[in-house]
Order: structure tokens, then C-alpha cells, then sequence
């Protein structure tokens, strides 16, 4: 039996009224913080963020319980910046068909009320067509252009009878505004895969650069790993002949498994302010958190300072959902005051804003013990603390 066109209406009206609460929440800052950088309490895109007419058909002809036809699994890995003085957000959006598309979002003031626009990003394809695309990484680069770098899988054809081998690659795309996208050949490195590749905002010697992040096989690094640099001499057939790695893998650190980086690098006059990912494995599965580093503002391929451990962490209801344990990040924006909006995922489901300004993740990547590698080093760091803090409290 079919709803009456009374009970349609207010089903619509039930629905539509639940998504207008969501999306004029206002978000708090939690109350607590370490100091470094405060959590706000609301996620601040979620799947009830999609917009109705994306899952739902609206005609009672054709639909006349109202149900739901193309439903979101989650909103996640999402790349950020300014656009026309809104805080926009290009959102991982995963069907429940597990294709991720990418969809922008906005806001006025970077933390609530998140909006998308009217449709998703329709990204052009390759000769070869992406079967997922995900993770964008955006890029105002110094030549004009808006670049999305992101994720390209597709069925690795090596291995025909294996219905998960799959290649992941650099696929690129540009824009000026963030709706037509130009989209250009993959990144071509030397590497069996690519992930987590990112653009650099300027040119090094006159040339493009590149963080990559090398790999053997889809899910693990293999021999490969760790975050990647390399030039290319132009962005319409890009390519990397040398690739060095400038941030390894670790044995026993936060990035024991793989890493890589986050979002494109934030200038400050103390060099480049790097936020990225590190994986080690546990018994529950593998952890993912959030790092950062800072590089010589004129070789940004060398880290000069390197707090040891996480910045951020999955936390309490964060640490659970489609890929548990995760905090996943590849956007941030810094505004015009040195506010710094750090948005990351949680466990592949959700967004979430962290705020900070540049001035204190400069003193927290600057002041803070490196890792010492050894527990006996971790105790001296805070004995040296210690003893620092009692000749305080003698004076
Ligand atoms: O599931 C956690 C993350 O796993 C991958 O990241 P990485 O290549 O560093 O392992 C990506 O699939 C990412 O989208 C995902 O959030």
C-alpha cells in the first residue's frame, strides 16, 4: 500500500525538517584542550549532511512511500580551502555502493553549518575510467590554477582472477571554480602505486612539486613508503623521474606501517607547516593519526623539526565506524587572522573541525621533544622537564 498524498507530504516535511536542524546546528568548542589545538563537539559533515534531492526521488508517481533510492554510507577524507570568503570543503562522499564521488560543501565561519552545493562534482574521466576516486587534495597553486590531486583505483589487470587486487594511482584534475574540471593525465612516478600524492602551492626551480607517497601494493607499502618529493616540469603530462623519500617509516614510531602527507603545506615564516598521517599496526587493526613537521622554507623537501608522536588521535566516539581507529586528514585552511581549521575524519565515517592558529602549531612543532626512539630517551625528556619546572618553582 502506497502512503496518501497527505501522508508523502509529511513524510517530506519530517524529513526536510530533520536535515534544516542539522544543517543550522550551531557547533561548540570543547570546553578542554591541550592547549595546541581545541576539538569542536559536533561532527560537521555527515551523510544526513547529503542533500535530499541527491537520495531521494520526489515524485509520488514514481516513488510513493518516499523511500530512499541512492543512499551515502559516509563523508569523509575531505580536501579544503578558501573560495570566494567561504570555507569550502571537497568532500569524499561513499555511496553505499562503495563509490566514492566528490562533492563541495560550504560555510561562513568554518565550523557549523555546512551546506552543499547543488550538485556533486562531475569529474571527467581518463581513457582508462577510474573505478573509485577519492581523497582530493586541493592545491591554489602559484600558475593559477585550483588542482584536485586524488586517488584513482582501478582493477589491477596484473591479476585478473583476484576480484580485490587493485592499483591505486595520482589522478589530477584542475579548476577555477571548483565546478568545470579539467582533468589531466595520471601522475606518471616509477613506483608500483601511488597514494596520498599532494601538490606543493609553489614552484622549486621552476618546476612543479610533489609529495608522494610510494607504494609496492594497494594496502600495504611493501619496501616502499614513507612520504615521497619529486619535480615534474609541467602538471598537463606530469611526471616524476626521481623521487626521493624525505619522511621514512619508523620502526616503533607513529609511523612504523606507512604514512602519509595531508593536506599541501601552510607557508610561515619559519618554514612549511606539514600535517600528515602515520600507520602502525596493532592487534585490532591498523591506528591512523595525525602528525605534523616543519620544512626549510626554501627546501621544502628537508624537515627541520619533528615533534615525536601525534598531534591528533581518534577520541572516544571518533575512534569507531566503517574503518575503525582512524583520523584521517587532507585539509585545512588558514584564514586571513592565522586561524588554522584542521578538518579531519573519523574511522572513515564523519567530519570533524579541529582549530589551532599557525603561531601555536609552530610552537608546539618547534618546542616539542623530537622521538627519542628509546623509552630511556622518552623518561629523560621528562625528567629534563621536570627539573626545569622545580627551579620555577625555586626561584
Ligand atoms: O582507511 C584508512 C585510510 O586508508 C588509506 O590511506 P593510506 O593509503 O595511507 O593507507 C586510504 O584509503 C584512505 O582513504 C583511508 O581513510
Amino acid at each position: 500500500m502506497s502512503l496518501s498524498a497527505t501522508e508523502f507530504q509529511s513524510r517530506l516535511n519530517r524529513l526536510t525538517q530533520a536535515q534544516s536542524e542539522l544543517l543550522t546546528q550551531v557547533n561548540q568548542p570543547e570546553t578542554i584542550s591541550n592547549g595546541v589545538y581545541t576539538r569542536w563537539q559536533n561532527p560537521i559533515v555527515t551523510r544526513d549532511h547529503v542533500p535530499l534531492n541527491w537520495r531521494y526521488d520526489l515524485n509520488p508517481a514514481t516513488n510513493p512511500n518516499l523511500l530512499e533510492r541512492i543512499a551515502t554510507n559516509a563523508t569523509l577524507n575531505s580536501g579544503a580551502m578558501i573560495f570566494n570568503g567561504k570555507y569550502v570543503l571537497v568532500v569524499r562522499v561513499e555511496g553505499v555502493d562503495r563509490k566514492s564521488y566528490f562533492a563541495v560543501c560550504e560555510s561562513d565561519n568554518g565550523v557549523d553549518n555546512f551546506t552543499f552545493w547543488d550538485k556533486p562534482i562531475t569529474m571527467p574521466e581518463t581513457d582508462r575510467p577510474d573505478t573509485n576516486v577519492y581523497d582530493m587534495r586541493l592545491t591554489q597553486h602559484q600558475d593559477g590554477y585550483i588542482y584536485g590531486l586524488f586517488c584513482t583505483e582501478r582493477k589491477d589487470l596484473a591479476y585478473p582472477n583476484d576480484t580485490s587486487a587493485a592499483e591505486a594511482q595520482c589522478g589530477i584534475a584542475r579548476t577555477k571554480d571548483l565546478i568545470n574540471w579539467e582533468r589531466l593525465p595520471d601522475l606518471i612516478t616509477y613506483s608500483g602505486q601511488q597514494r596520498n600524492v599532494v601538490l606543493h602551492p609553489e614552484f622549486v626551480d621552476g618546476k612543479y612539486a610533489l609529495y608522494t607517497r610510494p607504494q609496492d601494493g594497494f594496502i600495504s607499502v611493501g619496501g616502499g613508503g614513507g612520504i615521497g618529493w619529486g619535480l615534474s616540469d609541467s602538471m598537463l603530462n606530469a611526471e616524476i623521474k626521481e623521487e626521493t623519500i624525505i619522511d621514512h617509516k619508523v620502526y616503533h614510531t607513529i609511523n612504523e606501517v606507512k604514512n602519509g602527507q595531508g593536506p599541501a603545506p601552510i607557508k610561515t615564516e619559519q618554514g612549511w607547516l606539514h600535517l600528515a598521517h602515520g600507520v602502525r599496526n596493532t592487534a585490532a587493526g591498523l591506528r591512523y593519526v595525525l602528525y605534523t613537521f616543519l620544512t626549510d622554507l626554501s627546501k621544502p623537501w628537508q624537515i627541520t623539526h619533528k615533534p615525536a608522536g601525534h598531534l591528533i588521535a581518534p577520541e572516544g566516539s571518533e575512534r569507531v565506524g566503517d574503518v575503525s581507529n582512524v583520523t584521517f586528514c587532507n585539509g585545512w585552511i588558514t584564514n586571513s587572522q592565522g586561524q588554522v581549521f584542521i578538518y579531519y575524519a573519523s574511522s572513515d565515517t564523519r567530519m570533524h573541525v579541529a582549530t589551532s592558529t599557525v603561531d601555536t602549531l609552530l610552537d608546539y612543532c618547534l618546542n616539542t621533544p623530537v622521538d627519542g626512539l628509546r623509552s630511556a630517551k622518552s623518561v629523560q625528556s621528562i625528567n629534563e622537564l621536570i627539573a626545569r619546572n622545580a627551579q620555577l618553582s625555586q626561584a
